[in-house]
């Protein structure tokens, strides 16, 4: 395409989605997010570079999801996904974060500088899938991301309202029709279908019962839910609140970072005691049980539990079809509960990988194993299967001895039902229900494998953020100097001390995470420890202070 036809993309920035603000925005963890009235321009100009990406890729499928996740109503966000349905590729990052912030006059010789620099062939066809979540400013900001597509002559696909995993799975699927069909249909076709047919294997027993109450985060992922709901014939009754109806806000409240984060259930929600909960996140990428006791106390069943939930089970299936050779791993960030790391290690005897924060660290560590379980501790995550696995794992279903070949068969649903681009909230829940009914358990029993150190997160807004660095996966801090000695000294004081301090890449602030062996322990701990980060890192505002 000749450098003139490229007068377009000025036209349409100019005309449509002019940038209107001198803000500086990052491409971060998880894509751009900051209040939905800045991104237009920013969404506009991701339209365009995933029609370059798509051409670089040799005309395969890119897709953009507009999504804030778990972040509150008025907020959005923009993140670009590759081929396969894995995250946008590190390196174009920046190219990403470059386009994004240049003026509208700059736009054209800066998309021409890119297109150079990464030796996009732009005669190629090109071509977008582009989904949103349920948030009032995600069809505007949705049809911008069309415009950025048509604008270089690529092909948009508008996918409407979809979980984020949704999105993921279909452009896996238009990429490689082998995993699947590119629909929101072909999504409940293969996992909800999986799930059906393991139910047909491993009928209901022992104290698991098929009530599962859900809290839907007033976002796409429960509304999701209310669809397949009306698919299952008893395999299992979901009852779901949280739909967004009733003046129910997205996230407020609700969903599972807020059930995390604060280590409370959510509104909306009608609590029997021992009735098992599944909260999910706003975009449906996330998945927390939870269960209230005779005494309304809160148990918490997070992405830790339900790593280990699958490592257990999978590690058990494939020693029943004896394909030991197949190494089983586990990936988790510095946020794991350290009780849920010595289980897996001591107990399960499965290898852990410790890495940085982010989905697509914890899924390229994954990749290292034959069979990669990956889960941060907020509840996103999913398992990898390599090619070496499935082919392994297919074979025994022909070839192996009764038993083994029943655990194979059980084991290639379960890949089914698994969504192996991203951690997928519905998914999971599919997973996790298969699992606990094959062993017959209730959420008490589930509980029991190993007791949570008792822990507490808390946010430190700072000067700079980028003051704190961090080293061996976030566990260590390299500066401001002395914070991490501060923190080693405060740590010593307490039985079963763990404390790690990180820069938030999604928010202007930064985070302390605490361990200790009683809660009031742990939540004096991270106080202590988010002094010091307020001392030595240029704290703004009030200094974080201790309980009365
Ligand atoms: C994003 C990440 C999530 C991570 C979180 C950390 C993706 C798709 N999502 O939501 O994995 O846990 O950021 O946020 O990568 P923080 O940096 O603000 O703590
Ligand atoms: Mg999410």
């Amino acid at each position: 395409m000749p450098p003139s036809s490229l007068r377009v993309v000025y036209a349409f920035a100019r005309e449509m989605h002019p940038k209107t603000s001198d803000v500086f925005i990052q491409y971060g963890t998880a894509g751009f997010r900051t209040k939905a009235n800045l991104l237009e321009h920013v969404v506009y100009r991701m339209g365009l570079l995933a029609v370059i990406r798509s051409r670089v890729k040799n005309g395969r499928t890119i897709g953009i999801m507009i999504t804030a996740s778990h972040n509150l109503e008025p907020d959005n966000g923009v993140k670009l996904v590759d081929p396969d349905g894995e995250m946008l590729e590190q390196s174009w990052e920046e190219i990403a974060t470059r386009l994004a912030n240049v003026s509208d006059n700059d736009l054209e010789s800066t998309t021409e500088q890119v297109i150079r620099e990464v030796k996009a062939d732009m005669s190629l066809k090109a071509s977008v899938f582009i989904g949103m979540d349920t948030r009032y400013t995600s069809p505007r900001l949705a049809a911008a991301a069309s415009n950025g597509v048509i604008a270089l002559k690529g092909t948009p696909k508008e996918l409407g309202i979809v979980t984020t995993p949704m999105l993921h799975f279909c452009v896996r699927c238009r990429n490689d029709n082998k995993y699947g069909t590119p629909t929101e249909e072909g999504y409940y076709e293969k996992i909800v279908g999986a799930f059906k047919n393991i139910r047909q294997k491993l009928p209901v027993f022992g104290e698991y019962n098929t009530t599962l109450y859900v809290d839907g985060a007033n976002g796409v992922g429960g509304k999701k839910l209310n669809i397949i709901r009306k698919s299952l014939d008893g395999e299992l009754d979901l009852n779901l609140y949280n739909l967004g109806g009733n003046g129910g806000k997205l996230n407020l409240n609700c969903g599972a970072d807020f059930v995390k984060v604060s280590q409370k259930p959510p509104v909306g929600v009608e609590h029997v005691p021992f009735q098992r909960v599944a909260s999910l996140d706003g975009d449906g990428d996330r998945l927390i049980y939870y269960f209230l006791d005779d005494k309304e106390n809160m148990h918490l069943l997070d992405g830790d539990r339900i790593a280990t939930l699958y490592a257990s089970y999978i590690t058990e299936l494939l020693n029943t079809c004896e394909a030991r050779d197949l190494k089983l791993g586990l990936v988790q960030t510095a946020y794991a509960n350290g009780a849920s790391t010595k289980y897996i290690t001591e107990e399960l005897k499965v290898p852990v990988t410790c890495v940085k924060t982010g989905v697509k660290h914890l899924h390229h560590a994954a990749l290292a194993y034959d069979i990669g379980v990956y889960f941060e501790a907020n509840g996103h995550g999913t398992v990898l299967y390599s090619q070496n696995a499935k082919n392994t794992i297919r074979k025994i279903t022909l070839e192996g001895e009764p038993e083994q070949r029943k655990a194979a068969e059980l084991l290639l649903n379960i890949i089914d039902i698994t969504n192996e681009t991203v951690g997928d909230a519905i998914s999971d829940l599919f997973l996790v229900e298969t699992i606990l009914c094959a062993r017959g358990e209730n959420v008490r029993q589930w509980l029991a494998a190993y007791t949570d150190l008792p822990c507490r997160q808390l946010k430190v807004t700072v000067q700079d953020r980028n003051a704190i660095s961090t080293t061996d996966a976030e566990r260590q801090c390299t500066a401001p100097e002395g914070l991490q000695l501060k923190i080693d000294e405060l740590v010593g004081k307490y039985a079963n001390g763990r404390a790690f301090v990180r820069p938030s890449g999604t928010e202007d602030i930064v985070r302390v995470y605490a361990e200790s062996d009683t809660q009031q322990e742990a939540d004096k701990l991270a106080v202590e420890v988010s002094q010091a980060v307020f001392d030595l890192a240029g704290g703004v505002g009030n200094r974080p202070e201790l309980p009365a």
